[in-house]
């Protein structure tokens, strides 16, 4: 932690009187505590879909979001409920605006699930992915520690602290091999929720989610950049598909079942960590082919496989084991890999037809740009092979080369 931080904490302690007293409210002529949740990332993919389980439970959702430019979120307003929690402006890099956000909403539970969550972008932006990904659970930590240790914490673990293990299926005991940035940033916050847990008797808990996804996934990810392509094809609005490694594997869940994971695992009499995953794993090529062959195309006719988009490292295969889960809380899966890209080809072709027909409503994708132009390693990889294909350097290059030690006089 940098010095400002924590002389920061040191202010904490003033903050304690601040916190207000919960309310009450009556159900069957009994009064209850009406529980309190602060999630961060709310306006991701997951939170939405947590603050509306947690809504129906009666809690008063908080939730935390980066106040930019253009706002986001589309994905509360999808499910309706943008006006039914209290939004507060933090971000995982700023302790204060942490500190802030915690003493306002004075939460029972905290579900941590802002992240700087794109693996491939994570080999772009290592730094911010570590300050984000790792020490933002550490800061929350501190905050609890400090404040009140009675506090709740779930950490957003991920499937990608496996990475490189050649275990199969993957659980709670399988070695942790991290293969970017991303997951070496996890594994950092994963080790710091058991360790205070065990340091401070805090309720702690790691959800080592597999890969879910859902139609209010981001269109970075291959999932929801499959669907969204197979609908525009169908449609007539694209023409192909470009994508990097279809032969890497992943264990795909729906999105809705594993928040409920999430809140099951911090209902637990004693915090522990655990695995959420189908126990089937599918190719990302098996993906693509489920998706165009439920609108009644062939995909080969439109995918195009392009180098650009691999990854320096990848994670091969992931396939994970619930069986902990299923065991302390019943958990399983409702919804199957068929089901899941039904769910999602559906929800974008609908969405497209809609907005043919002139339609407007909250949603992302008319406003993305094209991929390919946006990837910063793009450019500097087209840029490095136009200047390769120059027979000849110039003067200049010549002298530079010298200088640079890279030829001799
Ligand atoms: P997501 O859609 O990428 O959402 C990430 C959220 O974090 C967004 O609300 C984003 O805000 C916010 N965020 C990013 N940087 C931030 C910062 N510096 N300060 C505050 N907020 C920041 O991710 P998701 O799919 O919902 O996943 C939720 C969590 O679970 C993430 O931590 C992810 O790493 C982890 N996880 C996901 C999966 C999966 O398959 N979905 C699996 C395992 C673990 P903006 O809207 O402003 O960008
Ligand atoms: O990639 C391959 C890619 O970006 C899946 C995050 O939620 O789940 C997610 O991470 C696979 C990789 O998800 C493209 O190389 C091929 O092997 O959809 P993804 P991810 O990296 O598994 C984990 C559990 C998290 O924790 C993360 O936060 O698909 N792939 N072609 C491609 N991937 C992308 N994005 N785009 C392609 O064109």
């Amino acid at each position: 932690m940098v010095n400002g931080e924590s002389t920061f904490l040191k202010l904490v302690v003033s903050h304690r009187n601040a916190f207000k007293a919960h309310a009450f409210r009556a159900t069957r002529g009994i009064l209850m505590v009406i529980k309190r949740a602060l999630i961060t990332g709310i306006t991701g993919q997951d939170g939405p879909y947590l603050a509306q389980l947690l809504l129906n439970k009666g809690y008063r959702v908080f939730g935390t979001y980066r106040r930019v430019s253009t706002p986001n979120f589309w994905r509360l307003q999808q499910l309706g409920i943008v006006n039914r929690v209290t939004l507060i402006p933090a971000d995982l890099g700023d302790m204060a605006s942490l500190l802030e956000a915690v003493t306002i909403s004075n939460p029972d539970e905290i579900y941590n699930l802002a992240a700087q969550s794109f693996v491939g972008n994570s080999f772009d932006q290592p730094l911010l992915t570590t300050d984000i990904d790792a020490s933002g659970a550490t800061r929350f930590l501190e905050i609890i520690r400090h404040l009140n240790k009675k506090i709740k914490f779930y950490q957003a673990s991920t499937s990608e602290l496996f990475g490189a293990s050649i275990e199969n299926p993957q659980h709670e005991k399988t070695d942790m091999l991290p293969n970017s940035p991303y997951a070496a940033a996890k594994l950092h916050s994963f080790h710091m929720v058991r360790i205070y847990r065990e340091s401070y008797g805090m309720f702690a808990c790691n959800g080592i989610l597999f890969n879910h996804e859902s139609p209010l996934r981001g269109l970075e990810f291959v999932t929801r950049k499959i669907s969204n392509s197979v609908a525009r094809i169908k449609l007539g609005l694209q023409s192909e598909l470009r994508l990097g490694n279809i032969y890497a594997y992943r264990d795909w869940g729906f999105a809705p079942d594993y928040v409920y994971a999430m809140w099951r695992m911090m209902q637990q009499p004693k915090a522990d960590d655990f695995v959420i995953a189908t126990g089937e794993s599918h190719s990302v090529a098996e993906f693509v082919e489920e998706a165009f062959s439920h609108v009644g195309l062939d995909w080969k006719k439109y995918v195009v496989t392009d180098q650009r988009l691999h990854r320096p490292l990848d994670v091969h295969q992931l396939c994970g084991s619930p069986k902990k889960a299923t065991a302390a809380f019943g958990w399983k899966p409702k919804v199957t890999f068929k089901q899941l890209v039904k769910i999602m080809v559906d929800a974008d072709f609908d969405r497209w037809q809609q907005y043919i027909a002139g339609k407007s409503f909250p949603w992302d994708a008319p406003n993305y740009s094209h991929e390919m132009d946006i990837l910063s390693r793009n450019v500097v990889r087209d840029a490095q092979k136009e200047a390769a294909k120059k027979p000849k350097k110039t003067v200049t290059q010549k002298i530079l080369q010298v200088l640079n030690g890279n030829a001799r006089v």
